[in-house]
């Protein structure tokens, strides 16, 4: 049997870990391993006992990419006809927290990729960047979208049109990663913080993933109208109870995902 193009794993804590797996060609992301990748992740959304996710990179690198073997010939039309996009949505419609833990290269759809997820942490020897301007095209997978609400206008121009990476440091300073690690503590570090999400109430956290998205996608009243609604609904949770009545009685509460 092929080895699968994303290793999956059910850790303890309520944490579900993909791996990319073409570690000879920088797990560079062909259609095959962007459609695992999506199953994969479905699969830990509708598992009850995951509630957080993490995503890493096999080998030497997070993912230096779409497959560019695999893109160089092919029409407009074909890409139209194959819908590329149906599997990249499903990442990014998970309502699990998903952490990109990136190390080595994270480039031009790798760094989308990473960008369609809701924390980036980044090992010290990681080198993020859109590097498409040097095949002749743009970034297609919400680089020129995702990338300048990350690190605004300029930081994102400059690397969209030269097409250089920036370091971790870079990264960190820019607001395009959260944390920096040693490479050999990055998926630790990255399980912890996953660990630390799925211990967290499943309703609130889905929440509140929610409303942060939709800072991006939509205006500061509307959004703040949302967040209110949000607030208001966790009231009628079982684990807005026990959170609150857990305090009051200086006890650790005992969420039940209600
Ligand atoms: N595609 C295919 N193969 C790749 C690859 C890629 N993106 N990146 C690396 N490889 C392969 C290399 O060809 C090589 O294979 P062999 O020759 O050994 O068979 C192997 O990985 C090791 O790479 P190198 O020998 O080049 O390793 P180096 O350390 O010397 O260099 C590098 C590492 C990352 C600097 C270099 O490999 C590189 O520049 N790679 C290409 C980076 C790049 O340009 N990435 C952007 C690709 S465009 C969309 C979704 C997504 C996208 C577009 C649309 N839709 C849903 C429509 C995204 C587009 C892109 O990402």
């Amino acid at each position: 049997m092929a080895e699968p193009l994303v290793l999956a794993e059910k850790l303890e804590g309520g944490v579900g870990l993909l791996r990319l797996n073409r570690p000879k060609v920088l797990n560079a992301l062909n259609v095959d391993l962007m459609k695992e990748l999506a199953e994969r992740v479905q699969e830990m959304e509708r598992d009850p006992e995951v509630g957080c996710l993490v995503l890493t990179g096999n080998g030497r690198a997070f993912a230096a990419g779409a497959d560019i073997q695999e893109m160089a010939g092919k029409s407009p039309v074909d890409m139209e006809l194959s819908e590329p996009f149906a599997s990249w949505e499903t990442i990014y419609r998970c309502k699990k927290p998903i952490i990109a833990a990136v190390h080595g290269y994270a480039l031009g759809g790798g760094l989308e990729l990473a960008m369609m997820c809701d924390i980036i942490v980044a090992a010290e020897d990681a080198q993020l960047g859109q590097p498409e301007i040097k095949l002749g095209v743009i970034p297609g997978a919400g680089g020129t979208q995702r990338l300048p609400r990350a690190v605004g206008k300029s930081a994102a121009m400059e690397m969209v049109l030269t097409g250089e990476a920036i370091s971790a440091e870079r990264a960190l300073q820019l607001g395009l990663v959260s944390q920096v690690t040693a490479p050999e503590v990055l998926l630790e570090e990255a399980l912890r913080l996953a660990r630390s999400i799925a211990e967290k109430p499943p309703v609130a956290v889905r929440m509140a993933k929610e409303a942060i998205l939709s800072a991006y996608e939509t205006t500061l009243a509307e959004g703040l109208r949302w967040e209110r609604r949000a607030f208001y609904f966790l009231f009628a949770s079982q684990d807005q109870k026990e959170g609150m009545a857990a305090f009051l009685e200086r006890r650790p509460p005992q969420f039940k995902g209600r």
